[in-house]
């Protein structure tokens, strides 16, 4: 699905802004909505509810607004885009349906012609935030006494709502549906191929495409076409070419469509993570789209900061943790040259999840007979790497976090959805898979699969807490038992981290102070740097975030590198200290 952008073919109407809601269960769409309460779009409705009422709710609640199409529109398609609505959402024009999308985290839309009236037209949306053991992520919903109980199976908290931009664009009738780039860099210029869908009555389709400076590169009505001196884009020295579809009839331009790619190859190879044929290492986090107000609802000055402030770290990387992020933030890391590992929302696949803390190690052990997940992964991955496809700074796909993986049936489970993405990916590139750490090299069951084996360990927090010496035995041998039993498969680090309450400090490794996160890093930084196969460290987290309420989150988790807004904790600066030092390529 396509980014919706203006060209001289295409124009787009934003419906951001503030919107009519409701909490009301049984609203008729049919009639007007009638609520004093409004929400902001986009933006979680949890926090701008204040109260808990809103904050907690659980089930459907109701959006509204009110939109006119300017006359001269009304010849062309108009299109209704959600970037996002979470997690499920029926989206009506005038009180008739026009589309319905279960996922939480990416795009859906459609044609509204035939919907609208002279005037002014309303558009009303359906909202559920209900997780159980068919969506992804995995909640555990509950009904009792008419109490309805939505807890996640996963830690952050279920923010739910409008999250990304409305809008409405226009297309000609006869427009560019989907265009796919692919290439293979020979030497000084790279082979570049087009794979574009058109709907509607036209002759040919032309290719022009364009360097950073606006030169004509290439201009063709083939499939193909040669990029002559070719500039690689590059972690953090991102470059971007530009191709313009032109869909022709009788000679002219009936449509325009304009798509960014970056030209960079990306490989796994004797235990190396090579982009552009070098050895790469991945500094940087998992992250969260969370902030104060917003909750999860697209925040473009957050995510320019938080990309300034990975670069004054020496971070190159990031992952989506733990579902795909907004198309804003994707398209602001293609242009920045911010490596991205795309993770899809299947967090919370293991049925009787306990904290390692409390000794728990997946009890019940039946994840694959109870869970019914498959349908909404196949779907998400068949949405995410349909949206995401063309974007450079994508070099890896995450097909879930912390699953059961060391559970009877993960294998059945894991290894078509890995294929899958393999299939569908029309850049090939490498797929992973994010670890628990009841997930061990003797009895992992995917890891098999996997282009590089991705951990998430806490050893010195959850285990050998405040005991470093001990954290950096047991992680030592760890990695030595991964070395041993997958030796051509390099590792990495998706997640490290300690609770830290900025302001907290000792003279002692005392967990939640700020002395004990630097320290805590610091052992894991030293092991990491004993293994030639660890290709990576992207620590937990980025910055503090909110969470259910519980009492190991002291409000939400702290393992921030930064607090939630965004003041380096003090081992940012021993971070930086250390990520300046290591370069982006060996
Ligand atoms: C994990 C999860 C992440 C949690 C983190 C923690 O392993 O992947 O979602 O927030 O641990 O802090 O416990």
């Amino acid at each position: 699905m396509l980014y919706p952008i203006s060209t001289q073919t295409r124009t787009v109407m934003d419906l951001s802004g503030i919107w009519k809601f409701s909490l009301t269960e049984n609203h008729d769409p049919r009639t007007p909505l009638s609520s004093e309460e409004v929400m902001a779009v986009p933006g979680s409705y949890n926090e701008q509810g204040v109260l808990r009422r809103i904050r907690n709710h659980v089930g459907s609640v109701w959006y509204e607004k009110e939109f006119e199409v300017l006359h001269a529109l009304q010849k062309e398609r108009l299109v209704l885009r959600f970037g996002s609505a979470t997690h499920q959402a029926k989206v009506y024009v005038n009180g008739q349906l026009v589309m319905e999308h279960k996922g939480g985290f990416m795009p859906f839309e459609a044609e509204i012609n035939d919907f609208l009236q002279p005037g002014k037209n309303r558009v009303t949306v359906e909202v559920n935030n209900i997780l159980d053991y068919t969506t992804l992520p995995v909640g555990n919903y509950s009904e009792k006494d008419g109490v309805k109980k939505n807890a996640p199976n996963f830690d952050f908290f279920n923010y739910a709502g409008i999250h990304r931009p409305v809008k409405i664009y226009t297309t000609p009738k006869s427009y560019v549906e989907d265009i796919t780039i692919t290439y293979e860099v020979k030497g000084e210029n790279a082979q570049v191929h087009f794979k574009e869908t058109v709907q509607g009555d036209h002759d040919r389709v032309r290719f022009v495409v364009r360097d950073e400076e606006g030169a004509v590169v290439c201009d063709t009505y083939e499939k193909s076409a040669v990029i002559s001196e070719v500039k690689l884009w590059n972690p953090l020295a991102a470059y971007l070419y530009e191709v313009e579809i032109h869909v022709e009839k009788n000679g002219e331009t009936v449509d325009l469509y304009r798509e960014s790619f970056g030209i960079r190859t990306v490989e796994v190879k004797d235990n190396q993570f090579l982009i552009n044929g070098k050895p790469f290492y991945f500094k940087g986090f998992g992250k969260h789209e969370d902030f104060f107000v917003n909750g999860r609802g697209l925040n473009e000055a957050l995510n320019v900061t938080d990309l300034n402030l990975m670069k004054w770290l020496g971070a190159n990387s990031f992952r989506t943790a733990h579902y795909p992020y907004s198309e804003e933030m994707m398209r602001l890391c293609d242009r920045q040259g911010i490596v991205v590992i795309d993770e899809t929302p299947a967090v919370g696949i293991m049925h009787g999840f306990n904290f390692a803390l409390f000794g728990g190690d997946g009890e019940k052990k039946n994840t694959y007979e109870v869970m019914d997940t498959r349908e909404a992964h196949e779907q998400v991955l068949r949405e995410l790497i349909a949206r995401d496809k063309n974007l450079a700074c994508v070099v890896m796909w995450s097909v879930a976090n912390e699953a059961a993986t060391q559970e009877e049936g993960a294998d059945a489970y894991f290894a078509p959805l890995i294929q899958l993405t393999r299939d569908l990916d029309p850049q090939k590139r490498p797929v992973t898979m994010v670890l628990i750490m009841m997930s061990m090299p003797h009895n992992d069951l995917v890891s098999k699969y996997l282009d590089v084996i991705c951990l998430n360990r806490y050893y010195g927090w959850y285990i050998n807490t405040g005991e470093l010496e001990e954290a950096k035995s047991a992680l030592r041998k760890e990695l030595s038992d991964w070395k041993t039993a997958y030796p051509d498969t390099p590792v990495m680090f998706t997640e490290y981290g300690a609770d830290t309450v900025a302001g907290f400090h000792a003279v002692d490794d005392i967990p939640f102070t700020e002395e004990y996160q630097v320290r805590y890093l610091q052992a894991n930084h030293e092991v990491f740097d004993e293994f030639d196969h660890v290709i990576g460290e992207q620590m937990w987290n980025f910055a503090d975030f909110e969470t259910s309420v519980g009492i190991i989150r002291v409000q939400g988790n702290k393992k921030g590198l930064f607090t939630r807004q965004r003041q380096p904790k003090m081992a940012a600066h021993t971070v930086r200290e250390r990520w300046m030092k290591i370069p982006d390529f060996e």
